[in-house]
């Protein structure tokens, strides 16, 4: 440096921003971390991006390794030196040939093997599941299409993508509202998911566990809460979840959970769906609560509140499907924890909530509770703060304590 001694902080900056770097570099637990590939997608791009980060890494060296060697073994000795002027290379025909061929040579070679693995993961495997995914404000839905029929109505959930291992399963990737971007970095690239356009994106897990992920489009408020988690199970656990997740809901028995029932009707139903529900209407005639089998019409919410915000946000029924909500381990676009997030729990896997037990210990009561209470200040906004009439996302209806009570009783009987 010329002059005066550099101040302590100009060299403790630089050389805390180095350790930051290097130490998040070295996390041992890190769920999204592209360079530990655990599908067979992934790992053609990691096959792809090693041997072109090898030669970028040899030109790295050699272009400035040769820089800094030139700067040093010619440095300017004296001032004579600096009137002494070395051998010019312009012009100089072999030296301009070369340097103009073999980086031209390099990104040739580099592209015709990108191009290669573009077109070969873009092939919709013959014996795929094919899952429909689409991007909302702020959170994922996903639509099962098992029959191969070409519509996705067999299973419709949100949060969790539950797959089984060792089978190709070819999303069609979809957005309602902005751009997302679709992105779980152990299974596959980013794909992003365009209003009116449908991109596919093929994914493998060869084992069971959980691979986590993100949206990778900023598209809004709680853009970095839309989080993705792909469920792998076995082939004959998936099976089952794909049943009971096409089973109908039944009727609740329990009182609190009837009049949660009866709320969730008038205020939810606007935006919500739980498929082959009943009329708890019906609950009130004769027929006790077991026998009621009248269908219920949606979107047929009694809440004006509800209906008219639903209406406002143009959300229709398109928003999270509770079916069987229980069966999932987060909501919210995967924020909160549905399950616990303990060992204990996740052992538990998918079937965490069907016993007494598993949704005494492990139900994240306390968000799922502060959720209903007020849902925008959970997610898109900051405690304290309204929606504005044309924002997204899940507005706070005022329940009393009572009625969210109620409302869990009723939200647990959907598994
Ligand atoms: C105006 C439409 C609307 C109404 C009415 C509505 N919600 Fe929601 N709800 C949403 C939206 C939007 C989300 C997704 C929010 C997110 O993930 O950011 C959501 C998410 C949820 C979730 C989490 C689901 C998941 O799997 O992520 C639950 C549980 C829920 N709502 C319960 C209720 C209950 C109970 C009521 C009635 C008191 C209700 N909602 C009424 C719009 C609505
Ligand atoms: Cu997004």
């Amino acid at each position: 440096m010329i002059g005066k001694a550099r101040s302590p902080l100009a060299r403790i900056v630089p050389l805390a921003l180095g350790i930051v770097v290097f130490a998040a570099g070295c996390a041992s637990n890190a769920p999204q971390d592209t360079l530990d590939p655990a599908g067979p997608q992934a790992k053609q791009i990691d096959n792809l991006i090693m041997p072109v980060f090898g030669v970028a890494g040899i030109v790295f060296v050699l272009i400035l390794g040769g820089a800094v060697w030139v700067g040093l073994k010619f440095k300017a000795k004296d001032d004579d030196d600096f009137n002494e002027f070395p051998d010019q290379v312009h012009g100089h025909f072999a030296l301009e040939i070369g340097w103009t061929i073999v980086p031209a040579v390099i990104l040739a070679l580099v592209g015709i093997f990108t191009v290669i693995t573009i077109f070969d993961l873009a092939k919709k495997p013959a014996d795929a599941i094919t899952v429909e995914v689409t991007g909302q404000q702020w959170w994922w839905q996903y639509r099962y299409d098992l029959n191969n029929d070409g519509s996705f109505d067999e299973i419709v959930t949100a949060n969790d993508l539950v797959i089984p291992t060792g089978r190709n399963i070819a999303l069609r990737i979809r957005s309602n509202d902005v751009i997302h971007s679709w992105w779980a970095p152990r299974l596959a690239g980013k794909m992003d998911a365009v209003p009116g356009r449908t991109h596919p994106l093929t994914i493998k897990a060869p084992e069971a566990g959980e691979y986590i992920g993100q949206c990778a489009e900023f598209c809004g408020l709680s853009h970095a809460e839309m989080r993705i988690k792909v469920v792998a199970v076995s082939p004959e656990e998936f099976d089952a979840w794909a049943e009971a997740q096409q089973a109908p809901v039944e009727n609740p028995t329990d009182e609190a959970a009837i009049e949660g029932w009866k709320i969730f009707a008038g205020t939810c139903t606007s935006c919500h769906t739980v498929r082959g529900m009943n009329d708890p209407g019906a609950v009130e005639g004769d027929a006790g609560p077991e026998t009621s089998t009248t269908p219920f019409e949606y979107p047929e919410a009694k809440n004006q509140l509800a209906n008219k915000l639903a209406r406002q946000l143009d959300q229709g029924t398109g928003l999270p499907d509770l079916t069987h909500f229980m069966s999932r381990s987060t909501f919210a676009g995967a924020k909160f924890d549905l399950r616990k997030n303990t060992d204990a729990c996740n052992a538990l896997g998918l079937n965490w909530a069907t016993t007494d037990d598993g949704l005494a210990k492990c139900l994240n009561r306390a968000d799922l509770e502060a959720w209903l209470r007020d849902a925008p200040s959970m997610k898109a906004m900051h405690p304290g703060e309204t929606m504005a009439p044309d924002s997204r996302g899940m507005p706070n209806f005022d329940l009393t304590e009572e009625q969210i009570d109620q409302l869990v009783a009723y939200l647990i009987t959907l598994k």
